[in-house]
């Protein structure tokens, strides 16, 4: 198969999920290699780790969020987007601390102080992940001072908050508040179900956004990949 194939049918198995070629799912590619296996073969056919990134796992990858987001497919079928995507990122980390893998940039991403939910912001860390960002998750229940310090640690970062109960969102305006204060360039993302538009504006945040396709498409426009 020709290396153009190859990434096009990574791209295939980040979508659908399969993993590798014991997996059982999805049924239908039952036997067939999956994103490991792909992975290694294309990496041997002079694919670059930049172009497996690129043009396999960041498709695959957009394909997920925007099925999600379109409630063609669900949790589950993300998580196991999420795992193929891992698979295959298992043989590229020796690259990226090399020149040969270029990332678009770093998110620091955490839920906020005195909450405790982190499902949703590890599917948006995972897609995030797979759209080319490094991610840094700092947790749950994290306190204003850990955002900074992850700031000053990484200082071109973006910051994401998550947030899920009504009352942590006054956690999430303090966070946005102080950050904002001592590093006023720095980009803030938010998300979570019970923020708005009106309510990510008011507290001085970058950008809301109600699912992890529309951080994707935010930050695209921030860092595009060329
Ligand atoms: Co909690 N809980 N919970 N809970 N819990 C909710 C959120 C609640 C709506 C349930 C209800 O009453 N119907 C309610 C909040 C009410 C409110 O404030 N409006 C609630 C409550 C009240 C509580 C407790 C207070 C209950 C209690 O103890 N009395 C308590 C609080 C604990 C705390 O945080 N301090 C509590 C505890 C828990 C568990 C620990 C048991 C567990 C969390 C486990 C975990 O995360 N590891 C839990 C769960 C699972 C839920 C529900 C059932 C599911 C949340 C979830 O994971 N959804 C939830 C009810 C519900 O949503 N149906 C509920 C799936 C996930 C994929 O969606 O998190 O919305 P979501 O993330 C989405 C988007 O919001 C968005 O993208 C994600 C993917 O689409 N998004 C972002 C999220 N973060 C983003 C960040 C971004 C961009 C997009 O950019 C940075």
């Amino acid at each position: 198969m020709a290396t153009t194939e190859l990434l096009a049918s990574l791209a295939t198995c980040v979508e659908r999920g399969k993993v590798n070629a014991k997996s059982p799912f999805p049924p239908d590619l039952k036997g067939q290699d999956g994103a490991d296996e792909i992975t290694v073969r294309v990496l041997a056919e002079g694919a670059t780790p930049q172009e497996v990134l690129t043009q396999a796992l960041m498709v695959g990858m957009n394909r997920v969020g925007e099925k999600f987001r379109d409630k063609n497919i669900f949790v589950p079928d993300l998580l196991m987007a999420a795992r193929a995507m891992s698979a295959s990122m298992v043989h590229l980390k020796p690259f990226f601390n090399s020149a040969e893998v270029r990332l678009r940039g770093t998110i620091v991403l955490g839920t906020v102080s005195g909450d405790l939910h982190d499902i949703g912001k590890k599917l948006v860390g995972m897609i995030l992940e797979g759209a080319g960002w490094s991610i840094v998750d700092l947790g749950t229940d994290v306190p204003t001072q850990k955002f900074i310090d992850a700031v000053k640690e990484h200082p071109d970062c973006i910051v994401g908050m998550s947030a899920l109960l009504t009352t942590t969102m006054a956690s999430m305006e303090e966070s946005v508040l102080q950050l904002k204060r001592e590093f006023p360039a720095t980009k803030v993302l938010v998300g979570g179900a019970p923020l708005t538009h009106e309510f990510a504006a008011r507290i001085g945040a970058d950008f809301y956004s109600p699912d992890p396709q529309g951080a994707v498409e935010y930050l695209n426009t921030i860092s595009p990949m060329s």
